[in-house]
């Protein structure tokens, strides 16, 4: 076991007014090596691998609707930037190579490197992003001692203590010494800051601040250890690269929380090492709201309550007055552990996904089924096809679907909608599109007042084991005849009403979708080449789903 909880302190007396850092009660005890892998410019280098252009050296941009979505570190040294538009890149470098991500032509259930794709008309597919991934977390897995936890589509953290263990033996065994720092000389060292550090105690007010760590021992045999983690780190991303073709960078520390903060410092295709000793001397500086869980509102009240904005700011103060701020002891402790580097989590197992979602918001907001059917054509045969791969890798098959859909974009992507139903076997497009069509129908002829659809969003959740030799396409479901069954049709026929099974799902439940129109920053609207609808009072009804009931799950 790593450790327990706070017997293990190193130093953990004030620190005197002139800033000497009390003598560090070191503990000995068996630190791991975690390490946090991203990859550099991650849909830039999918496509520039794909168009043979060099990603290292010639400045490319990947561009969605307008703005850049991934920006390459050539370009990035012209001083080009995330979300700018295409145009100011071009006006910075006017040679500069992009592209555009692929997409969906609606009514298409295909996705295209379209020429020149219209946001009313097309929608993003992340399909290229999503398969390239898994073949690095392919790899990342392929290590033997090597524990891997997902972070996002190109981030993993790796808990590579065993085969470090492993690989630092094996050194001595081939060489006959122990592995030293120039045995690694690849990896780049977080800075010593000790005087920087020395030089802020000495700043800090009369009252002292609390000094204390939570690092492990900076003995011989633990850096060592990191070293030889090092070694390992260096092997997986040689290995992303001579298979795939991929440049990654990554941070190396005894937990999650520092590994991420440093994997980004020498961007891009390096990687960077803290020993336990410098854990301070990083982070009395380091904004605390960059820290993992200090983003949202945790971060926004103690920077409010506490009047400051980085770690070094937070050592001020107890875990009483941290609480004062934050109202909870728990979350008090959590956070003045966290700001003094610690992080005990071990790596959470490979998250699977609880549902899968495909959804897009489109303009003019229209009633007109025959548009509505072509979006839903798009989003069934993409979900169809991620289901497949997903339910493949995870043995796993899903027993829901639910259909959102809504008429103020994604500002409430289900005002209008919101249903689910048993997942139809086979799972093909044809079906899920058949049901979103049914349940819209109905929406539309059984309101009062005219709806205007502009986002319909399609989701598969539920997911459960497969048995054996089942397929996530036609594993044993309801099928879809028994979707709608007979009923007298009636001029009172009840309204559908708005349903939210999906609504306790968190955020961080869903998987990514295609959120094309999330990730990016929007631009003003584009007039649309569909159809535009009709005036409330010369609109066509379409006619009502003859014999048809939506059965509800129970
Ligand atoms: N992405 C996106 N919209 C965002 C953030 C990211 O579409 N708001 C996509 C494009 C990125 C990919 O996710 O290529 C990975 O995100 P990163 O934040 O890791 O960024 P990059 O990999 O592009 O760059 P870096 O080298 O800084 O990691
Ligand atoms: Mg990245």
């Amino acid at each position: 076991m790593y450790r327990s909880v706070f017997s293990l302190l190193l130093f953990s007396t004030r620190s005197d007014v002139e800033g000497n850092l009390p003598p560090p009660r070191w503990v000995l005890m068996h630190g791991r090596v975690i390490c946090h892998v991203d990859l550099d410019c991650f849909y830039a280098q999918v496509e520039a691998l794909r168009l043979g252009i060099d990603f290292r050296s010639d400045p490319y941009v990947l561009v969605q609707w307008g703005n850049l979505i991934a920006v390459n570190y050539p370009a990035r040294r012209l001083g080009i930037g995330r979300f700018e538009t295409i145009r100011d890149a071009v006006a910075k470098c006017p040679d500069i190579k992009h592209s555009h991500v692929p997409t969906y032509e609606v009514g298409n259930p295909d996705y295209e490197y379209h020429p020149n794709p219209n946001k009313g008309t097309h929608k993003v597919s992340l399909d290229p992003y999503r398969r390239a991934s898994k073949k690095i977390f392919d790899i990342f897995g392929s290590f033997p001692g090597v524990l891997v936890e997902k972070g996002g589509v190109d981030e993993a953290y790796l808990d590579v203590t065993e085969a470090a263990e492993a690989f630092a033996a094996d050194f001595v065994a081939q060489n006959g010494r122990h592995i030293t720092q120039d045995d690694v000389a690849y990896t780049k060292v977080c800075p010593n800051r000790d005087e920087d550090l020395k030089q802020f105690l000495q700043c800090q007010d009369s009252g002292g601040v609390h000094v204390e760590t939570f690092a492990p021992a900076p003995t011989p045999e633990y850096h060592r250890l990191l070293q030889a983690g090092c070694a390992v780190v260096m092997s997986i991303r040689d290995k992303v690269r001579s298979e795939l073709g991929y440049d990654c960078s990554a941070g190396v520390s005894h937990n999650k929380m520092l590994s991420k903060c440093i994997s980004a410092l020498f961007k891009p295709n390096q990687q960077t090492l803290l020993y336990p000793e410098g854990t301070l001397g990083f982070l009395f500086d380091f904004k605390f709201s960059k820290l993992r869980m200090f983003g949202g509102k945790l971060g926004q009240s103690i920077e409010q309550g506490l009047h400051g904005t980085t770690c070094g700011d937070l050592w001020r103060y107890d875990v009483d007055a941290i609480n004062s701020v934050v109202g909870d002891k728990e979350t008090a402790a959590f956070v003045y552990r966290r700001v003094r580097g610690d992080d005990v989590d071990t790596l959470a197992p490979r998250s699977i996904s609880k549902s899968l979602l495909a959804q897009k918001v489109f303009s003019p907001a229209t009633d007109d089924i025959a548009v509505l059917r072509m979006w839903f054509v798009v989003l069934a045969q993409e979900l169809v096809e991620r289901l497949q791969v997903f339910g493949e890798e995870f043995n796993m098959c899903g027993r829901v679907l639910n259909i959102k859909l809504g008429g103020s974009g994604l500002g409430d992507a289900s005002d209008i909608g919101n249903k689910s139903f048993p997942l139809p076997t086979p799972t093909t497009a044809d079906a899920l599109t058949s049901v979103a069509l049914h349940y819209t129908s109905i929406v539309i002829n059984n309101s009062t007042s005219r709806v205007l659809i502009n986002c319909v969003s399609v989701t598969i959740s539920d997911f459960r084991k497969m048995q054996q030799h089942e397929d996530p396409l036609s594993a044993k479901q309801q099928t879809l005849d028994k979707f709608f069954r007979k009923r007298p049709r009636s001029d009172s026929a009840p309204r559908v009403e708005k349903e939210t099974v999906q609504s306790s799902l968190k955020p961080d439940d869903q998987d990514d979708g295609d959120d094309d129109d999330v990730l990016i920053i929007e631009r003003p609207h584009v007039a649309s080449p569909l159809k535009p609808v009709v005036n409330s009072t010369s609109r066509k009804r379409h006619p009502a789903p003859v014999d048809v009931e939506v059965i509800e799950l129970d």
